[in-house]
């Protein structure tokens, strides 16, 4: 499997339908943690930390990345927030945690679908690569 640098740097930003988008039609599987009618919680296929989950909106509306919000997003944005420090709690990191959105292939994203990455479980590091 390429590593995540190669994914990132050989995807094609664009806002075609990803692999979230089969996740979230449940036709391929993924260990979700979390769902609602808006948001999506699943547990990221190769983690990163103990814990790695990627948090998703259910309909993506043009959000491919962070890059492409825009004022409609306020809502959806504030409950992908929210739903990463719920999950935090569920997963018992009292002890802290990362929420991490990568942009485009400087920022190292390979599934343009916007997510945010709750990684815990270990001590991170400062600065990331
Ligand atoms: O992160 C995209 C992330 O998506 C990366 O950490 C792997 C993860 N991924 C890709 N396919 C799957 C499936 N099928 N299940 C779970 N996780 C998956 P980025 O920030 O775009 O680099």
């Amino acid at each position: 499997m390429a590593s995540e640098k190669e994914a990132a740097l050989s995807a094609v930003p664009s806002d075609s339908p990803t692999i979230f988008d089969k996740i979230i039609n449940k036709e391929i599987p993924a260990n979700i943690v979390y769902e609602d009618d808006k948001v999506l919680a699943f547990r990221d296929i190769n983690p990163q930390a103990p814990t790695h989950i990627l948090i998703i909106p259910k309909v993506k509306d043009g959000l491919t990345g962070i890059s492409k919000a825009e004022e409609k997003h306020h809502e959806i944005l504030g409950q992908l927030l929210y739903t990463a420090k719920l999950v935090a709690k569920q997963e018992g990191l009292e002890k802290g945690f990362r929420l991490v959105i990568n942009d485009g292939p400087d920022g190292c994203q390979s599934v343009y679908h916007l997510h945010i990455h709750l990684l815990g479980g270990r001590q991170m590091n400062w600065p990331p690569g």
